[in-house]
């Protein structure tokens, strides 16, 4: 991997930390209306899953997709402005943070309801399947979508039709507050996959350069004609499930140690880590990583400025897009 490449890399997790950061702090001034889900922690698997992607690839998320987006290209400008409700947003302020999408990139969409993003992917794959388009789809999930009916049926269909799906498993290690231990077998998901005999691999979630050569072999794979590739990241959520909600305030103190959160957070930061290790090797310096920082919040600070001077829809587009005719 080149060195531009992997400086790429630290300055996109640093941009998505820096959006979520920011629009968190707009979130609990009550500036935003609507749920906000940060991927604060994870950012790593967004960057090394979307930079193995080609721009023609799909992806499709879920809830939390800040960072599955600004990892594939989409327009940072816009995002917020959906995030805010403007009119200028990717969905025309209609979906807010949790439908974020950016079709020029490649988004098919994300969605709130848990799990629906993996039979979407498993469609766009199969319509590429069927007109010979040569592209790929890419379903973001967390673990809270494994134990649906859905995931098991997708990666069934999937593995017998030989779709040019690649499941990406967020596992967090919870679904809001509810704990994987408790409702699963194993904790090791990729397991998951095997009954399905779909090619299914554990990376370290933290590790953004891991997770970005276990995708390119997997997208290589599926591009080769051989199936679905279910990859499992092993990550946690820095935040709570969502910005502000008063059971995620109450859940602050209940369902996870405050041992274990300080460990993830001084320990496994995958920013903290991709920093030192660039550092270390000598392919950056640490007064250009603080430039990567300024430079990127300057960028959000403009396009929170973009949003905020947006108008709101017009009452008069509150049906439109809804209804094809
Ligand atoms: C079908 C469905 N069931 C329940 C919910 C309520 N819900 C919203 S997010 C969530 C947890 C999802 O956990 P996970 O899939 O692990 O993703 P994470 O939030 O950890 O990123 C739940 C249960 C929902 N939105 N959709």
């Amino acid at each position: 991997m080149e060195t531009f490449e992997k400086i790429h890399f630290l300055r996109r997790m640093i941009q998505i930390r820096i959006f979520e950061e920011k629009l968190t702090e707009y979130k609990l001034n009550r500036k935003i209306n609507g749920p906000l889900h940060c991927c604060i922690g994870q950012e790593a698997v967004s960057v090394g899953v979307c930079s193995a992607l080609s721009d023609n690839d799909y992806i499709v998320g879920n809830h939390r997709s800040h960072g599955y987006m600004i990892a594939k290209g989409a327009n940072i400008n816009l995002l917020i402005a959906e995030i805010f409700g403007k009119n200028t947003g990717t969905n025309g302020g209609k979906g807010g943070s949790m439908h974020v999408n950016d079709t020029s990139v490649g988004g098919l969409g994300s969605s709130a309801i848990v799990g629906s993003g993996i039979p979407i992917a498993c469609g766009a794959a199969f319509a590429s399947m069927y007109k010979d388009k040569g592209n790929i789809a890419c379903a973001f999930f967390g673990d809270g979508a494994v134990n649906e009916g859905v995931f098991s049926e997708c990666l069934n269909l999937a593995s017998i039709w030989k779709l040019p799906v690649l499941f990406i498993l967020e596992n967090n290690g919870f679904a809001v507050t509810t704990a994987l231990d408790d409702v699963s077998f194993t904790s090791e998901l990729y397991h998951r996959g095997e009954p399905y005999g779909i090619k299914s691999v554990q990376v370290d979630g933290q590790d953004v350069e891991e997770v970005y050569n276990a995708t390119k072999d997997a997208v290589t794979s599926i591009k080769h004609g051989n199936g679905a590739v279910f990859i499992e990241a092993k990550t946690y959520r820095f935040h709570e499930h969502q910005e502000g909600a008063a059971y995620a305030r109450m859940a602050d103190v209940g369902y996870r140690n405050k041992q274990e959160l300080a460990y993830w957070i001084d320990q496994k930061d995958p920013i903290k880590l991709y920093k030192d290790k660039l550092i270390d090797k000598g392919l950056i310096t640490n007064s250009e990583v603080e430039s990567i920082y300024s430079e990127e919040g300057i960028k959000i600070d403009k396009a929170i400025e973009f949003a905020n001077e947006s108008p709101f829809p017009d009452n008069s587009e509150a049906y439109q897009n809804i209804f094809i005719k």
